[in-house]
């Protein structure tokens, strides 16, 4: 299996970082291909827990060859807390590949992405502060700085520069704020200039030469399918391809080696941030989804919006990215209801809706439509087989599955490395 892409599902959280560290030891590479420090990934080891924002999961497994593709927008020094607070638990990260054409985040970009949502008021996207968005405009715009602009530090100097001139208009004029100078940012961003060196590279020829050798490559996709700047629901989305698509520009991998694709998907429905969700539950069960799965962001602490689960969106997201199977995650969450309400479809005044609406503005008036399924009570934590599920769970699983058009290979059952249901 030479190259493998996970995707999230819904919109991010669905135990991305859980699923790629699952399949740690059948993976030679693991690459980050899109997104930066906005994502947060949570991995349970044992008593060890491990949250994770610019480095791919794949970096708790030995062996592992963890790679920060050019699709990834990097904050160097989140990433060097990052390392420094994995080293210093006993995790080996001198593997770590750093692609020459990443872009940078720089300090005026992160504090633009903030000025803007508090400018935007009420229209705000809800982003997580970190400078995404602009540093991704940047890049489109060929004004973004990249890794390897660090080494030649007249160039970086011109860059910076030039940025700066519309920068300080907009801080000084649209937001009212200081003007940011050109040295202050460019002591950061060379700061750690010398400490990454080691690390950056060709990561398209790394990459391409390992497949050739027959090596396994997985990539793995920071946020989710509706988040995906392309397909998901815009303008409540991130500023890059969060789809399987991404991996291939995003790393210079070409489509002809992908041969699997795993999409996770969460028993239920979360979102961070603001934008439509169909099946959002605004009351006791909402909550108590929210407690019982523990529904707060990884990155910002942020209480994550919850609901019943949509196979509208797992189709589509089985659709766009191509899903070959599904990973399953927190069915251990549903534990204890009497039904388990799934969304089959939307109600848009009065039209049935089976499938995603291409119009965002019918999608922000959706209403589920919902089937009742049979819930169960016994504690599913310790199940490991499929055959060990109470029956009404493995029925919930199984008309995901018909629903969303893949099969569902893993199931996840507790955060624990552990705690999971292999189907053969
Ligand atoms: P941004 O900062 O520009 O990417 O924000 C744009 C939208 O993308 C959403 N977004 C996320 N949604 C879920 N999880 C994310 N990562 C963290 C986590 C979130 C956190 O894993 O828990 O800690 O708050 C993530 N990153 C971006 C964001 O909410 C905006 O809707
Ligand atoms: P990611 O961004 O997709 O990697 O997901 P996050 O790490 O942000 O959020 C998923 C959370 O669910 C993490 O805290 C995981 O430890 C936890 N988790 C993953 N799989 C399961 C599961 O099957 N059951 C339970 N209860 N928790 C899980
Ligand atoms: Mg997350």
């Amino acid at each position: 299996m030479p190259a493998i892409v996970l995707v999230g599902a819904q919109w991010g959280d669905e135990g991305k970082g859980k699923a790629t560290d699952l399949l740690g030891s059948e993976i030679d590479y693991v690459v980050k291909f899109n997104g930066g420090n906005n994502a947060g990934h949570t991995v349970v080891v044992g008593d060890q827990k491990y949250a994770l924002h610019l480095l791919p999961s794949g970096i708790l497994s030995p062996g592992c060859t963890p790679v920060i593709a050019n699709g990834v927008v990097i904050d160097l020094a989140v990433l060097i807390e990052e390392l420094d607070g994995l080293e210093a638990r006993g995790v080996d990260t001198s593997k770590l590949l750093i692609s020459a054409n990443a872009h940078l985040i720089p300090p005026y970009n992160r504090v633009l992405d903030r000025v803007h949502e508090r400018f935007l008021g009420k229209r705000r996207i809800g982003t997580t502060g970190r400078g995404i968005g602009p540093t991704y405009a940047d890049k489109m715009n060929r004004i973004g700085i990249r890794v390897q602009d660090l080494y030649d530090t007249s160039i970086l100097r011109q860059k910076v520069e030039s940025a700066l001139d519309t920068k300080n208009q907009l801080l000084l004029k649209v937001y009212n704020r200081r003007a940011i100078e050109v040295e202050e940012v460019m002591e950061e961003l060379l700061r750690h200039a010398e400490r990454i060196r080691p690390m950056v590279t060709d990561t398209v020829l790394e990459l391409g030469q390992a497949l050739d050798a027959g090596k396994t490559v997985l990539f793995e996709a920071g946020q989710a399918t509706l988040l995906d700047v392309d397909h998901g629901t815009y303008p409540f989305v991130t500023s890059s391809n969060a789809t399987s698509g991404g991996a291939c520009t995003g790393s210079g991998v070409p489509p002809t080696r992908i041969e699997r694709v795993i999409g996770v998907f969460k028993a239920y429905t979360t979102r961070v941030g603001e934008g439509p969700f169909p099946t959002e539950l605004q009351d006791d069960l909402g909550q108590r989804l929210r407690d019982v799965g523990a529904e707060y962001g990884t990155t910002t602490g942020r209480p994550r919006r919850c609901g019943w689960a949509d196979v509208v969106i797992g189709r589509y997201a089985q659709r766009v990215n191509g899903i070959t199977d599904f990973v399953v995650t927190k069915l251990d969450v549903l534990t204890g209801l009497e039904t388990v309400p799934v969304c089959v479809a939307y109600d848009v005044q009065g039209t049935r809706f089976e499938e995603m609406p291409v119009n965002q503005s019918d999608f922000h008036h959706a209403t589920a439509v919902y089937e009742e399924l049979p819930g169960w009570s016994e504690d599913i934590t310790g199940c490991r087989e499929f055959a060990d599920l109470p029956e009404a769970a493995q029925r919930y699983v199984e008309r995901l599955e018909e629903l969303m058009g893949a099969r569902v290979s893993v199931i996840g059952v507790g955060p624990g490395r552990d705690q999971v249901v292999v189907r053969h």
